[in-house]
């Protein structure tokens, strides 16, 4: 029998072991365990019950359409005003070119921006979007956040289920999981007081879910939350989830301090990082992926992750894409990963790569001679 050095982690691994959800207290006390090859152990057989020895990565092209934004949330290095110097909007013929500027072999497009008045309207969203899957029917469209979402609905004095009905028949597959950061209400007010609140966040996923999109769900941690603010969002993700099905993954969110208002709390270290993929999947029960997102908590984190409950490296980036979200804000990440890198991680992991859509249909295996046989896996 393993040893628990961590006594709070034995009643936690009774309660998994019988199936019992993980309660926030439990939540907080593995967001503080120092015990981390308890969580390791934990994480990866919970991690491996959903997705046995197979690790997803995604062909994606990444775009950030514009950096305009008014929100004001205390934690973005990436808005800009209309006028000032670095900001960026893209026309729908420029979204267009980007998208394909490194051909067609990608399943996925994400793209995520500002709040910005001339960009983000229905009036220049659908067409995009229908040209886009008139050209590439094949391939995803994982768009917007729920910000964005509850700004279209405002600004076109629609309904949530409106907006996201008009988006569904434009071809729109998947919600990206922004906009959720902590969704303490102490938190919000302090840090982002003019973004989506909790309870509309929760309601535009809920509802996306019921008109045939899914979507992602996300946290921002390590800046002014608490571990009980942590562990309680996890618990309203899991609440929304047994609600209205279709979140697909969840990704914590590194915050990153440079060129923001909240410079002075510094960077995550590698061990709060590690605790809080492990904790997610210990939590979220009832999703199916943790995704390690590289250019986040970068390449070597995201490796070690895929032992502490990760199941997801996330996309490639094309080799012309330019990430702004987390570059302004000081990410050592590089712009590109091709997917022979990701294959050798997750392989050097002890796990399988394998190649995903946004709705993780799987489609390529192409594994290194011999790998299958290393890690011990079926076939799929
Ligand atoms: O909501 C902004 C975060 C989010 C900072 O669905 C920051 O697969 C850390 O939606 N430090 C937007 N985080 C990004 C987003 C996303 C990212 C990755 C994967 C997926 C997905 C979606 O970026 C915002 C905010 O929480 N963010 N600034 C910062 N300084």
């Amino acid at each position: 029998m393993a040893t628990i050095i961590d006594p709070a982690l034995r009643p936690i691994e009774n309660k998994l072991d019988e199936g019992i959800p993980l309660s926030k207290e439990d939540g907080v006390a593995l967001l503080r365990t120092r015990d981390l090859h308890t969580l390791g152990r934990l994480a990866k057989r919970a991690k491996e019950r959903k997705s046995g020895r197979k690790v997803f990565y995604v062909l994606n092209r990444y775009i950030n359409s514009t950096n305009v934004c008014y929100a004001g949330c205390k934690f973005c290095s990436f808005a800009r005003a209309e006028k000032e110097e670095g900001a960026v909007r893209m026309s729908a013929d420029e979204v267009m070119a980007k998208a394909f500027e490194t051909g067609t072999n990608f399943n996925q497009l994400h793209i995520v921006g500002g709040h910005d008045p001339r960009q983000l309207s229905l009036d220049y969203w659908l067409p995009v979007m229908r040209r886009f899957k008139g050209a590439v029917p094949h391939v995803q469209l994982s768009l917007f956040t729920a910000a964005e979402i509850e700004y279209l609905a405002r600004r076109h004095r629609l309904g949530f289920e409106e907006v996201l009905r008009e988006l569904r028949s434009a071809g729109l597959d998947n919600i990206n999981g922004g906009g959720a950061e902590v969704f303490s209400e102490r938190f919000r007010k302090l840090v982002c007081p003019n973004k989506v609140n909790a309870e509309n966040w929760l309601a535009i996923h809920e509802i996306a879910h019921r008109v045939g999109i899914a979507s992602n769900a996300t946290m921002l941690y390590g800046t002014v939350e608490t571990p009980e603010e942590r562990a309680e969002h996890l618990i309203m993700l899991r609440e929304s989830q047994e609600r209205s099905p279709g979140y697909n993954a969840f990704i914590p969110l590194a915050f990153h301090p440079d060129g923001n208002e909240l410079n002075d709390c510094g960077w995550t270290t590698g061990l709060d990082d590690i605790r809080m993929f492990a904790t997610a999947r210990l939590v979220l029960n009832n999703f199916d992926h943790i995704k390690a997102y590289w250019m986040i908590q970068g390449l070597k984190v995201c490796q070690v992750a895929l032992h502490f409950g990760a199941d997801d490296m996330d996309g490639t980036h094309g080799s012309t894409d330019e990430e702004r979200i987390y570059h302004s804000a000081g990410t050592q990440s590089g712009q590109y990963v091709d997917d022979r890198e990701f294959r050798r991680l997750i392989e050097e992991a002890g796990y399988l790569p394998v190649r995903r859509n946004t709705t993780y249909d799987e489609f390529a295996y192409d594994w290194s001679p011999g790998v299958r046989e290393a890690v011990g896996a079926a076939a799929p």
